[in-house]
């Protein structure tokens, strides 16, 4: 009799386990897999090779994810500042505070379409037409953390409160500047921002940044990466393969050279990509299920075969969380780098109407790039998540 009552009541708990905790119940590795594979890494199977075959398990995995990506390439993003802020004419002023020391920025707010606007912050300025009726925050993100070079490690008000020698790159660091000013955001009123409209985008460099701050930050509800390139939505393997077919193309071992956009740690794996434990299809795939328009150009050194054939695989993900039409990549023909061409007016349109704006848009089957064939590059099939 007992067992009668009690077993039901069970059996409804669980189904009902908010996200919150059933993410508390991933078991996330702290080491990762360095095997090599040409191939891009399987998003649908963990790490100790047990298959991804539900929704929440991909929230699982996601977080097995973020947790290699930050130990591989990114550094460390910290999750645990606090923040105040004051709102006034335009300034959102923010102080961020952790483990006992504080830096301030201020970003500015212009667009504000009354109550509840949607926003897009925007790394440095917009290089996209923001259309009326969403404000843009613009964003000053070398403040955050320099990209001046490799003398400029370390150097901006991410590491004034981190310390100088934290791991995060400059792309961890920016994502943590964004997470912050949602926060204060939050915190603060007048400034007529709704904190569940907000898009990131930057273009190339900043592209970069505004792809990891959409994956990093799940508070953004719309990524609009611009030529973010290498770093961005090319996969690294499959740069390393277009490089060895003779492309002028930006690799791994390139760019940790060139710039302090990635942590030190991804030093070690600059001449081996294909032994990092993901690739960026996945970087899409934390992303997911939020909204993604990714935006490209067909500029040699930006790899537009690896971003294609990238981003096809990332939309296999989407695909298989049952929401394909929630990412979408352009970026057919080659034009001015930043320009924005009215060829992908109408792709990125839909996407914010959609995701800031709340509309009813056709986001459906959005893949505009050169030929790239995704199969060559994965030995996975994508299931149909449950
Ligand atoms: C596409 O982004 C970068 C690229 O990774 C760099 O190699 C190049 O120097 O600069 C590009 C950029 O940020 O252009 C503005």
């Amino acid at each position: 009799m007992k067992y009668s009552v009690v077993l039901p009541f069970f059996a409804v708990t669980v189904l009902a386990v908010p996200l919150q905790e059933r993410q508390a119940e991933c078991k996330v590795p702290t080491t990762f897999p360095t095997t090599a594979n040409s191939k891009l890494p399987n998003p649908f199977k963990f790490f100790d090779g047990t298959d991804v075959k539900t929704k929440a398990d991909f929230e699982c995995k996601n977080q097995e994810v973020s947790a290699a990506i930050q130990n591989q390439e990114l550094g460390v993003f910290p999750t645990t500042a606090k923040v105040t802020a004051t709102y006034s004419g335009g300034t959102l002023s923010i102080t961020a505070s952790d483990n006992g020391k504080s830096t301030s920025f201020t970003v500015s707010i212009r667009g504000a379409s009354g109550a509840d606007s949607p926003a897009i912050i925007a790394y440095g300025a917009a290089s996209i037409p923001v259309p009326a009726g969403v404000a843009t925050i613009v964003f000053n993100n070398d403040q955050i953390a320099a990209q001046q070079g490799q003398n400029s490690r370390g150097q901006g008000k991410f590491y004034d409160v981190y310390g100088s020698g934290h791991s995060a790159g400059a792309l961890t660091a920016w994502a943590w500047g964004v997470d912050r000013i949602i926060d204060a955001l939050e915190a603060t009123t007048g400034h007529n921002i709704d904190t569940k409209k907000i898009g990131v985008t930057g273009c190339s460099r900043n592209g970069k940044g505004a792809f990891v701050a959409a994956a990093l930050v799940n508070r953004i509800a719309l990524g609009i990466p611009q030529e973010s390139g290498s770093g961005g939505a090319a996969c690294w393997r499959v740069s390393d393969s277009e490089k060895a077919k003779g492309k002028n193309i930006q690799t791994a071992s390139q760019i940790v050279g060139e710039n302090v956009w990635f942590s030190k740690n991804f030093n070690a794996f600059s001449t081996k990509a294909n032994t990092l434990a993901t690739d960026h299809h996945q970087l899409a795939g934390m992303v997911a299920p939020r909204g993604l328009i990714v935006i490209e150009n067909e500029i040699d050194w930006l790899g537009p075969v690896s971003t294609t054939a990238c981003m096809k695989a990332g939309r296999l993900i989407y695909k298989a969380l049952g929401v394909p039409d929630n990412m979408g990549f352009t970026g057919a023909g080659n034009h001015g780098h930043c320009s924005f061409p009215s060829n992908q007016q109408s792709d990125l349109t839909a996407f914010i109407n959609k995701f800031l704006k709340g509309q009813d848009a056709n986001t459906a089957n959005i893949e505009k790039g050169p030929t790239a064939d995704v199969a060559s590059y994965i030995d996975w099939t994508a299931p149909t998540l449950t």
